[in-house]
């Protein structure tokens, strides 16, 4: 293991507000290098106070672009913000890390904007640990409010999708409609919904039949999910995605609902971590063996071992249930 000295005061020099240091540490996390968890453990004292709001919506609903024009309001209105730009690398999408680097590459220079694009695989601390480490230090770092963007597919990515406070689900008309997606269930992870692309045809219809359904939604009482309409490449509606992202934090601030998705960050970035331990610390020391992973899965799915004897197995204790 690296010594902590390799990085003399990287924390110190964060919370001081350097953002080569950020920088720095934002790399060392997300290559998974002890040091980097060692700065975000370091600072996690000063965090807390920054509002993470998730985006998320169908491959090509416009998230970054929307993103940028949320950039755009957010500095309008004096607010520092940062953005975790989260790559599925899937074969859809053809994986968008370079055209999203172009397009927010105006930031490049404002101090008041830090943005990381990084690929949805190969984290080794996982992708939920790793994004939650990245949070931390924008958010020490008096970054607020924090935007990531994920696409919502797969289980590291619905773990993502926990670490938001607030969580903007994006729809586009046209992909199938409303009905669609009340039966998807998808409306219900959205505390604001923003139909994009409002320049197709379908949008405001789409508007319509999303806020019909969204009244008949069991919602956590208080806040009813808003349905706006927005043009991400005009930044059209925009400024109405801002006030009301600002009421949800108002609104959790003064609520149940505040503690219960803090709650549901803490255990989604804890058990993300007891995950990656587990895998580090079995005997088998599963991370370099894959093969011997699935070789375990098949023989649950062929019922030649049960799924809690291989749990056993991975824990070392073997001989007290494996038969
Ligand atoms: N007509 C129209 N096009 C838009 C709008 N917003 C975004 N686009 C375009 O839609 C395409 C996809 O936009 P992105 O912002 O990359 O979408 P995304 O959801 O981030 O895509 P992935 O990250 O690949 O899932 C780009 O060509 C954008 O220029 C809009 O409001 N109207
Ligand atoms: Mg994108």
């Amino acid at each position: 293991m690296m010594s902590l000295d390799v990085t003399p005061g990287l924390g110190a020099r964060l919370l001081a507000g350097d953002l080569g240091a950020l920088a720095r540490a934002a790399t060392l996390v997300e290559n998974g290098d002890p040091v980097g968890r060692a700065v975000v453990e370091g600072i996690y004292g000063r965090t807390g106070g920054a509002d993470v709001v998730g985006v998320t919506g169908p491959p090509g609903a416009g998230k970054s672009t929307l993103i940028d024009a949320l950039i755009d309001e957010l500095r309008q209105r004096g607010r520092r913000v940062a953005a975790i730009l989260i790559d599925p690398s899937s074969p859809i999408s053809g994986g968008a890390v370079l055209g999203d680097r172009i397009r927010m590459s105006r930031w490049d220079r404002d101090p008041d904007v830090f943005i990381r694009s990084m690929a949805a695989r190969g984290h080794p601390g996982g992708l939920a640990s790793t994004t939650a480490g990245l949070i931390h230090l924008f958010d020490a770092a008096g970054f607020d409010p924090i935007i990531v963007e994920t696409v919502g597919v797969g289980q590291g990515e619905i773990e993502v999708a926990h670490l938001a406070a607030t969580t903007l689900l994006l729809q586009v008309p046209g992909l199938g409609d409303g009905v669609q997606a009340i039966k998807a269930g998808i409306l219900e992870i959205g505390d604001i919904v923003a139909v994009n692309k409002a320049d197709l045809p379908g949008a405001e219809e789409l508007v319509g039949d999303l806020s019909m359904m969204v009244t008949g939604n069991e919602r956590p009482a208080g806040w009813s999910t808003p349905i706006l309409l927005t043009n991400a490449t005009t930044g059209e509606g925009v400024p109405a995605v801002v006030d009301t992202i600002e009421a949800h934090r108002r609104y959790l601030d003064t609520s149940e609902t505040g503690r219960l998705r803090r709650e549901s960050a803490a255990r989604s970035e804890v058990f993300g971590l007891l995950r990656q331990e587990l895998e580090r610390e079995s005997p088998l020391h599963l991370q370099n063996k894959a093969s011997l992973w699935h070789e375990l899965i098949d023989d649950v799915v062929e019922r030649k071992r049960t799924p809690s004897a291989v749990v056993a197995t991975l824990l070392g204790r073997d001989g007290a249930t494996c038969r």
